[in-house]
């Protein structure tokens, strides 16, 4: 009979040898006609399944609420430094998204692999902070440079609003929000960050819909899916940074002496 050369590579998310491309089985014409969005699409590409209405819509207001915070940020400030200094697009996105990380927009793959622990070991808030804190690791998800107590967050309460209206269940936000109560008790900058509400209300998603086994979710977790709508919103602000510092004309940004403490 027939013998199958090996392969050098395996792919199991999308095919494009047929009439018209699939994602996840799913013809292009489908998706075109049947109305699916970005979070459909994010659904069939990365969990290689359709997730229902809510899942979907929930993927699409992180994206939104994440695609920009300002020119300040990490990201938006090297990628408008890069601009300026002539680079092209990719450069200047690229420089940004490398900014993302433990402290800076990347910390939702380990909110989410933390609280989850926390929370599957029954650990008290006082458990678990204090606990971090023997470890010297900073609780990912909570904490921000400019939300405090008294001026909270506006996307993370948009998010835990609709996860409170749509969701079978938020008992991962829930016990982060006991676990922020805590944190706010110690210090007033210890808030629930964006991070820290997308990770633990992505545990509620996968947990909650019924569509994802105990070891898929394990595995979604360990391997870091979360960190991916981060990357993925915040290259729509930096490329809309890129653009703005080009049409703005700007010149090679050098930072000021008088901002700069030189010392011995
Ligand atoms: N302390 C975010 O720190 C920040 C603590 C903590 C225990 C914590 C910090 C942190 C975890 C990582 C995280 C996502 C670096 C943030 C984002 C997207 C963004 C950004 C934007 C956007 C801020 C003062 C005292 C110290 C610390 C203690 C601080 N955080 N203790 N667990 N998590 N969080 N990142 O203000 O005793 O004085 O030594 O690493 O979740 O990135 O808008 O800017 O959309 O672009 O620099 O929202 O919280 O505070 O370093 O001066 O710390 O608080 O140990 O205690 P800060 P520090 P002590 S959202």
């Amino acid at each position: 009979g027939k013998v199958r050369a090996p392969t050098h590579v395996i792919s199991t998310i999308s095919d494009d040898r047929g009439e018209e491309p699939c994602y996840a089985g799913v013809p292009m014409s489908s998706i075109v006609e049947q109305g699916y969005g970005v979070g459909d699409v994010i659904s069939l590409l990365w969990f290689k399944r359709s997730l229902p209405r809510y899942c979907t819509q929930f993927i699409e207001i992180c994206i939104m609420l994440c695609a920009d915070h300002g020119p300040c940020v990490s990201g938006a400030h090297n990628t408008i430094v890069t601009a300026r200094a002539g680079k092209d697009l990719v450069s200047s996105l690229v420089s940004g998204l490398l900014t993302i990380g433990p402290r800076f927009g990347g910390a939702v793959d380990d909110a989410a692999r933390y609280f989850k622990d926390a929370y599957d070991r029954s650990l008290t808030p006082y458990e678990f902070v204090e606990g971090m804190k023997k470890k010297g690791i900073r609780v990912p998800g909570i904490g921000h440079r400019i939300k405090r107590g008294d001026n909270r967050d506006k996307r993370v309460e948009l998010l835990q609003k609709f996860a409170r209206t749509h969701f079978p269940s938020t008992k991962y936000m829930e016990y982060a929000v006991e676990v922020e109560t805590y944190t706010l008790s110690k210090a007033n900058n210890l808030v629930m960050n964006v991070d820290g509400a997308i990770g633990t209300l992505f545990l509620d998603l996968l947990a909650g819909s019924g569509l994802f086994t105990k070891p898929e979710i394990d595995e979604i977790v360990e391997i870091g899916y979360l960190n991916g709508l981060f990357v993925l919103a915040r290259s729509i602000g930096l490329i809309g940074h890129t653009f703005d510092q080009k049409r703005l004309k700007q010149p090679l940004y050098r930072h000021p002496w008088e901002d700069v403490l030189y010392t011995k």
